[in-house]
């Protein structure tokens, strides 16, 4: 794992050291941050999803049934999703977000917001 993040590390700066306008890696690294959840087959894709303080995650319901996205103490909750609607969130506090879908309970996930999290699509 260590070496992984050393590794990608060394990459980014290769790329930054070909751009003219050299930005930090923190500013790379909060341009860069939005994530996606998907809504099928009534599950949450990832079901585990960790981020970066400041990411903003977008939850799409690709189902024909309606879902929702509600953290479980109330933190955020969207409206009941149709097909194809999506719903937005910015984590700017690390921690734990357990959240469900309200029309079917059974349905959870998780978003981790860590300080230093790599950009993730899987
Ligand atoms: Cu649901």
């Amino acid at each position: 794992m260590a070496h992984w993040k050393i590794a990608v590390s060394a990459l980014a700066a290769a790329l930054f050291a070909a751009t003219p306008e050299l930005p930090s890696a923190g500013e790379a690294a909060a341009a860069a941050n939005s994530a996606a959840v998907s809504i099928d087959n009534f599950n949450f894709t990832p079901p585990t999803l960790v981020v970066a303080p400041g990411t903003t995650v977008t939850w799409t319901n690709a189902d024909d049934s309606p879902h929702t996205v509600r953290e479980k103490d109330g933190k955020f909750k969207s409206a009941a999703l149709d097909t194809d609607d999506t719903f937005s969130q910015t984590f700017t506090v690390p921690g734990e977000y357990e959240y469900f879908c309200s029309i079917h309970p059974r349905m959870v996930g998780k978003v981790v917001v860590k300080p230093g999290a790599k950009m993730s699509s899987n």
